[in-house]
C-alpha cells in the first residue's frame, strides 16, 4: 500500500560511554589542559607544575579554629591548600594507598590518613562531590581498596 515507512521509530544512537574528565585524558589532552591552566589559573604556581582536577573553597578545622583555605585536588596525586587571601601554599594532605574521605553530610568530609584526619566544610556543601573526586582519584592512583583483613 506504500505507507509503510511513515511511523518508523528512529533507531538509537549510541551515546559514547561518558568517563569523567580529566582522569581520563590522553597525554595530549593533559597537556593542552595544562597549558591552558599555566595561562588562565592563578593557582598554577602554587601546584607545582600539576594539573589540578578539582578545587574550592574549604574551611579547614584544626583545634578551635578552622582556616579558609583553596583545596585543589591534582594529579600526582597531591591535595594542596593555600591561602587565598595571600595566595601562599600553606601545606598538603599527604596521599597514600590509606588515605581514606569520609563524608558527614552535604557540607562536611573527613579526610584520614595514617597520622591525622583533616575537617574540611565545603561552604557551599559540596562535600559529597569532594569526597567522590578524592576517592576516584585514590583508586585510579592505586586501584581498588585492599581486602579488608580480619
Ligand atoms: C593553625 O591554626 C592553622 O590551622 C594551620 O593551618 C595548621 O597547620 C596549624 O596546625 C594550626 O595551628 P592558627 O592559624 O589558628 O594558628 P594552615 O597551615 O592551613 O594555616 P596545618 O597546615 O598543619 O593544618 P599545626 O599543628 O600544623 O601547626
Amino acid at each position: 500500500d506504500g505507507q509503510s515507512s511513515s511511523t518508523t521509530t528512529p533507531a538509537p544512537v549510541p551515546r559514547p560511554r561518558k568517563r569523567s574528565g580529566i582522569l581520563h585524558m590522553n597525554d595530549e589532552e593533559k597537556q593542552h589542559q595544562l597549558n591552558q591552566q599555566r595561562c588562565n589559573s592563578k593557582w598554577h604556581g602554587l601546584v607545582e607544575g600539576n594539573l589540578i582536577v578539582k578545587q574550592g573553597l574549604v574551611d579547614k578545622r584544626k583545634g578551635l579554629f578552622a582556616r579558609r583555605r583553596m583545596l585543589m585536588l591534582t594529579m600526582g596525586p597531591h591535595l594542596y591548600y593555600a591561602d587565598p587571601v595571600s595566595m601562599t601554599l600553606k601545606g598538603e594532605i599527604p596521599w597514600s594507598p590509606q588515605l581514606r574521605v569520609e563524608p558527614k553530610n552535604f557540607r562536611i568530609f573527613f579526610v584520614h590518613t595514617p597520622n591525622r584526619t583533616y575537617y574540611l566544610e565545603d561552604p557551599e556543601g559540596f562535600a559529597l562531590e569532594w569526597c567522590k573526586a578524592i576517592e576516584e582519584m585514590r583508586v585510579n592512583t592505586y586501584g581498588v581498596s585492599p581486602t579488608t583483613c580480619t
